[in-house]
């Protein structure tokens, strides 16, 4: 599979904030993240089990449903984001997939780092906890500088571009993210402490609602987008789990202004430091 940026998508990409790419990922390399996030699954049971808050392992539930059943005790505990626990072979083929990387050369350059903000959602039913409010990825990077960021480098001078891609189909019902085009052309907007998330001030986010576009996928492709753009993670109204991934790359040459690095995904001055196989993404940590 080959998906080009070409000019129109790099200007769509530039002046909309995001571009929106089918059947960019392999199938391979979906189904390999599905049964590795499955095997995840498998293990949170086990985990449960030997905790005596299940008795059933629920091993023919499909992935799509199993963790709905296993936390169905307390459905408040399930997890609503899956990061540290990344770095397995079965997640390589979608971080450093290939064709995506060809597509973020085109915008970033031949230094490109896997951005140290890698995420896995099973988005339940109706859970709260995966209802992701109106923000810019920035805003979450500019409010906890490390004490040693260099000085004079905020958030929204990184050079970044941001992934999403859903493992399920990606409809409204099930709730795809929502974006609102333009918006990363304004900065860093004000942003407030809400339970689990930040939010977009009222301000800035009640004249431009009207604007808002629904970003509805299949597996295997991929939405491109600005750490500025406003975008938020719609509920889940039906009775199956959505699961998506989200990552993003920077160039390398910047500083992350987090207190991790990242991995090198693509170098020409450093090709030796490029996570270039399965058991080498395997082998590293979440740093
Ligand atoms: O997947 C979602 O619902 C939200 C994802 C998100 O906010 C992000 O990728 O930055």
């Amino acid at each position: 599979m080959s998906v080009k940026l070409t000019s129109e998508l790099k200007a769509q990409f530039d002046e909309q904030g995001f571009v929106i790419l089918r059947n960019v990922v392999d199938n391979n390399a979906v189904e390999s993240a599905r049964r590795e996030l499955a095997s995840i699954v498998d293990e949170i049971a086990r985990g449960l089990q030997a905790m005596d808050h299940i008795d059933e392992l629920y091993e023919d539930e499909p992935f799509e449903t199993r963790l709905i059943k296993l936390f169905s005790f307390a459905p408040e505990l399930s997890p609503s984001q899956l990061r540290r626990n990344l770095h397995r072979r079965g997640m390589f083929g979608l971080f450093f997939c290939p064709a995506v990387l060809d597509l973020v050369q085109e915008v970033l350059g031949e230094e490109i780092r896997l951005y140290p903000n890698y995420t896995v959602r099973p988005k339940l039913p109706e859970d709260p906890k995966t209802l992701v409010l109106w923000h810019q990825d920035a805003a979450y990077t500019q409010l906890s500088l490390p004490a040693d960021a260099p000085r004079g480098l905020t958030a929204n001078d990184l050079r970044m571009v941001n992934v999403w891609s859903s493992l399920v189909p990606a409809r409204p019902e099930n709730g795809c993210m929502q974006f609102i085009p333009r918006t990363h052309k304004l900065g860093i907007v004000p942003h407030e402490t809400r339970q689990y998330y930040l939010e977009i001030a009222q301000s800035e986010l009640a004249p431009r609602i009207k604007d808002v576009v629904d970003v509805i996928t299949d597996p295997g492709d991929v939405v491109l987008f600005s750490n500025l753009l406003f975008h938020s993670g719609q509920p889940n109204r039906t009775s199956t789990i959505r699961w998506s991934c989200d990552w993003r790359y920077q160039d390398a040459t910047q500083p992350t202004l987090r207190k991790e690095n990242g991995h090198l995904a693509r170098s020409a001055s450093h090709p030796d430091k490029v996570v270039s196989s399965a058991e080498k993404w395997e082998s590293l940590r979440f740093e």
